[in-house]
């Protein structure tokens, strides 16, 4: 009798870590978030921030790195009209009313940008209030280790699913190792290190995707790129390509002191 109860709790047991322990994949080839990550939650990534346009529609990422400033694309800063564009802080799910919306009061674009595949693709927005939201960290101009190839990297975003598909309507974190210089160089022609960064892996399968523009990549909380542009979205031999934010640090934090002498 007794031994039958321990039978039945053992296996009671084993079915309910069975339960437990089914991994967050969701099988090959199955359409995953971002693309190839996970759904994340907001508090974990507190500098997470997205973009909304005129209509109120999602259309990039960003960081906050201050009170008043958060980190984006410049192509995604110069999508819409100053006065359309608004920040969402601290919101997990596109559609709920988490977190705060913020104006923008200034924009500071990389002075040399054109458009992505030419590089400096980089912008500051200035927002019309300050927030709480813990900022990112930028990386020293000269944070070399953060860009080894191998180093595990987090993109962060609300961008589609795979190329073309869906959006998730909710906050998502890929782990991508990052690129050496020579091995993206070899893949894309436009390709410039300076401005330039690039992440995946060799076999594809997790990137970052439309909607995710402007978004960040982190490297132990620093953020070390921002999602710029791609040959498609996960695919083999085509990593994601990344503004090489350590480039640009120095220009920042120098903006950042003309304007607010913090
Ligand atoms: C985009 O269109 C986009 N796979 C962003 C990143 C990548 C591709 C496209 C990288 O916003």
């Amino acid at each position: 009798m007794f031994t039958n109860i321990r039978r039945r709790l053992v296996i009671a047991l084993t079915v309910l870590a069975g339960a437990l322990c089914v991994p967050a994949s969701h099988g090959a080839g199955a359409a995953q978030p971002i693309v190839g990550g996970t759904a994340a939650v907001i508090d974990d990534h507190p500098y997470a921030v997205f973009l909304v346009d005129g209509r109120g529609d999602q259309y990039c990422g960003g960081a906050v790195i201050s009170p008043t400033e958060v980190l984006t694309a410049a192509h995604c800063a110069l999508a819409v009209r100053k006065s359309d564009l608004r920040v969402v802080v601290g919101r997990e799910h596109v559609d709920s009313r988490q977190g705060e919306e913020l104006g923008v009061s200034d924009i500071w674009v990389a002075p040399g940008y054109r458009d992505p595949l030419s590089g400096e693709d980089i912008a500051v927005l200035t927002l019309s209030e300050r927030v709480s939201a813990s900022a990112a960290r930028l990386p020293d101009s000269a944070d070399s280790e953060l860009y080894e190839p191998g180093t595990m990297a987090t993109v962060v975003g609300w961008g589609r699913l795979y190329e073309n598909g869906p959006k998730p309507g909710r906050l998502h974190a890929a782990e991508v190792p990052m690129v050496s210089d020579s091995a993206c160089a070899d893949v894309f022609r436009s390709f410039d290190p300076e401005t330039m960064v690039c992440a995946g892996y060799a076999e594809g399968g997790v990137d970052a995707c439309q909607g995710d523009s402007g978004g960040p990549l982190l490297v132990d909380g620093t953020v070390v790129g921002i999602v710029s542009w791609g040959d498609g979205c996960a695919e083999a031999g085509k990593p994601g390509v990344y503004t090489r934010v350590s480039t640009y640090t120095d220009d920042i934090e120098s903006d950042l002191i003309r304007r607010t002498g913090e």
